[in-house]
């Protein structure tokens, strides 16, 4: 999955995709370097954000969803709102992906059952500008696996049906760079939900923290690659059904790679 954050302010690559041709171009080029999905989202998600409102967050989603569709990409809708969803829905977005897995907004789970399209169920505390004071766990992956999989009872309760329902520990959201590090070394715990996973890690702050210069200066988001790619080879490796990057060129090479070195295990 290629991301285009139609945004002024996220994290990587805030302001470059603003403009709808841009940023359908963009989800092009990301198609051309082997992404299968392109993830459209119009509100950024970085730790301290203020939300915009629906109608400013429709003009900017809306007609990229259209422009990519249009070209017969695979779009997904990176939406807290369950309206942005059905309208990207409608405009033809095959998978809806809710950072706050069906928290933010009560109406998400049942546009995502009556619509019948995938949507990702992302482990979630609260909204951006408060969610890096809601890290506290007894047991971080025990307790995420825990609230995730009540998350997915809540959205299963309304009539979403499982083979809809796609997993994602949300890494970066409510959790310390630490906290990210122990829930990816058990992603077993998250894919025996049953469900598919999705893991986003690409050139998030822990990554930068972890490729800190010898001054403690975090490494710049565009010099976090190499990284990404190698979280990608291990999250696909523990079995994950789709990496989320902003690059996909490297993760793209890697997927395929972990895919035939699986296929000589199961041949052997
Ligand atoms: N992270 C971001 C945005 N969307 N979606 C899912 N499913 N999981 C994530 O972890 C996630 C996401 C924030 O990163 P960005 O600003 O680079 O898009």
């Amino acid at each position: 999955m290629g991301v285009v954050n139609v945004t002024p302010d996220s994290f990587s690559d805030g302001g470059l995709w603003l403009d709808a041709d841009t940023a359908v171009r963009h989800g092009l080029d990301l198609v051309e370097q082997g992404a299968d999905l392109v993830d459209v989202g119009g509100e950024s998600t970085r730790p301290g954000a203020i939300r915009i409102d629906a109608e400013e967050e429709l003009r900017r989603v809306i007609p990229v969803v259209t422009g990519l569709v249009q070209h017969g990409v695979q779009v997904s809708v990176d939406t807290m709102r369950a309206e942005v969803a059905e309208r990207a829905v409608g405009a033809g977005a095959v998978l809806i992906n809710d950072v706050s897995g069906g928290r933010a907004d009560e109406r998400m789970t049942r546009v995502a059952a009556d619509a019948g399209v995938p949507i990702v169920i992302m482990h979630w505390r609260g909204h951006s500008d408060g969610m890096q004071n809601l890290t506290d766990y007894d047991d971080v992956v025990k307790d995420v696996v825990d609230e995730l999989g009540r998350q997915v009872d809540a959205a299963l309760a309304v009539g979403v049906r499982p083979e809809q329902v796609v997993v994602d520990p949300g890494l970066g959201f409510s959790k310390t760079g630490e906290q990210n590090w122990t829930v990816l070394a058990h992603l077993d715990a998250f894919t025996a939900l049953g469900y598919p996973l999705l893991v986003a890690a690409s050139r998030k702050r822990f990554l930068g923290e972890l490729l800190a210069d010898a001054d403690g200066e975090l490494r710049p988001t565009d010099r976090r690659e190499a990284a990404t790619a190698a979280i990608s080879t291990l999250a696909a490796r523990a079995g994950a059904w789709c990496v989320r990057v902003h690059d996909p060129a490297a993760t793209a090479d890697a997927v395929r790679v972990v895919a035939r070195w699986g296929q000589e295990e199961g041949a052997s």
